[in-house]
């Protein structure tokens, strides 16, 4: 049963009010809010539980230890990957991919070939072109549509078996388009390259199965799906992580230190090294339950009819352009209106309390590709409302109004 005012009582920003008004918050693809479930699950760490994990023979380090081991079991059971052990804490997407980049290093050699897509965030293209550039390999890109879908067309003359490594976000963050993440790992298979899916967009709409969707690895952020900033998640398969050298040296990740020589520890502490987010794990795994509690059928099913809500009425605004318009969405709308700069559209939403990202959202090569600098994003959740909508659309009206 999807309860729209008993979810939105689960969390107290909403009932904030920002210059004034009753906050409008339509910027979940930057950072989802926060329910009290997950707060009070920090805030009982650190009341009830701080100390170190997996060192101490004491109660608090036992109990805190088995609560961030519990979230990591939560994250797998919610992933469906194999084994626990093949879940990495990091601190988020952008640290996953550097993991698996810097890992990479000792791998490839020039003439390897690198694919990403043109849909892709910052942090799933810069991490490869130092890589590039520190082995000699080259980076290819699926192209795109005006649709804001990938051209999957060419994707066989873009693979091929000089390919090692394929990055495809599963959800762009600046469109909102759900990429065909199991075609494209079926035909890097098909040639025996391993495949990196960015699930950051993915996680707070979607729930992925690692296991069916065959994928090597598989990244997100925590504060993507009601959960902390400063936590996320690597996936990978057991075998390719046992290949790849650690990230960091240090705490932890060890086995055995002498001065001669050091043996590293077993997954998942080999890339772990040194004091983790410990309530920020632990939390991760508490807005797991709660996302789980609702349930992603109803969250997709809810998000979908207030994004088809939502497209309907902008449309009408005169001028207004809508980036993105591919079958497969999440809930997300970038929109240009005719002669008016999105920051200025942004500040003006501002002021009337109503919270959105304005910019090229880490995204250049898409504001690139559309010969824009930038798009006004509106980014819905589970929380946001039929009303919601109605407020930025009479806020863009009335910003039109004084700026056109
Ligand atoms: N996108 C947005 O407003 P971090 O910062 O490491 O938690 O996530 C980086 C990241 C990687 N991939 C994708 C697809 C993302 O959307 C993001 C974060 C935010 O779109 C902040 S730039």
């Amino acid at each position: 049963m999807f309860d729209i005012n008993k979810i939105r009582s689960d969390f107290p920003i909403l009932s904030r009010k920002v210059n004034g008004q009753p906050l409008v918050y339509l910027d979940n693809a930057a950072t989802s809010q926060t329910p009290n479930q997950v707060i009070n699950v920090i805030t009982d760490y650190y009341t009830r539980l701080n100390s170190n994990i997996h060192r101490g023979v004491h109660k608090l380090s036992q109990e805190a230890t088995e609560a961030y081991e519990g979230a990591r079991k939560k994250i797998q059971q919610h992933f469906n990957a194999a084994h626990t052990h093949e879940i990495i804490f990091t601190a988020g997407t952008t640290e996953s991919i550097n993991l698996i980049a810097s890992g990479y290093s000792s791998i490839l050699k020039k003439g390897d070939e690198l694919v990403i897509s043109a849909l892709e965030h910052h942090s799933n293209i810069v991490p490869w072109q130092m890589l590039c550039e520190k082995t000699g390999a080259e980076l290819k890109v699926i192209p795109m549509t005006q649709k804001g879908t990938l051209d999957i067309n060419i994707l066989d003359s873009i693979i091929s078996n000089k390919t090692r490594l394929v990055f495809v976000n599963h959800v762009s963050n600046a469109l909102g388009t759900v990429n065909p993440i199991k075609e494209i790992i079926a035909k890097a298979h098909n040639v025996k390259a391993e495949v990196l899916i960015d699930g950051a967009q993915a996680c707070p709409h979607i729930k992925a199965d690692l296991q069916s969707l065959d994928v090597d690895y598989y990244v997100t952020s925590a504060h993507k799906l009601c959960g902390p900033t400063g936590v996320g998640m690597l996936y990978g398969k057991e075998a390719l992580l046992n290949k790849l050298p650690p990230y960091q040296g240090g705490g932890e990740m060890i086995a055995t230190v002498t001065f001669e020589k050091t043996t590293y520890a077993d997954l998942p502490h080999k890339f772990e090294a040194g004091t983790p987010n410990i309530s920020g794990g632990i939390a991760f795994g508490a807005a797991l339950d709660y996302m789980n509690d609702i349930g992603f059928e109803a969250i997709s099913a809810y998000e979908a009819e207030l994004l088809d809500y939502a497209t309907t009425a902008l449309k009408e605004l005169p001028g207004l352009k809508i980036y993105g318009e591919a079958p497969e969405k999440t809930a997300v709308i970038s929109f240009n209106i005719e002669g008016i700069h999105p920051y200025d559209i942004g500040s003006i939403l501002d002021q009337m309390g109503i919270a959105v990202r304005t910019g090229h959202h880490c995204a250049q090569p898409i504001m690139d590709y559309f010969e824009i600098s930038g798009t006004i994003r509106a980014s819905f959740s589970f929380y946001n409302t039929r009303e919601e909508v109605d407020r930025l659309v009479e806020g863009l009206r009335k910003a039109m109004k004084m700026l056109q």
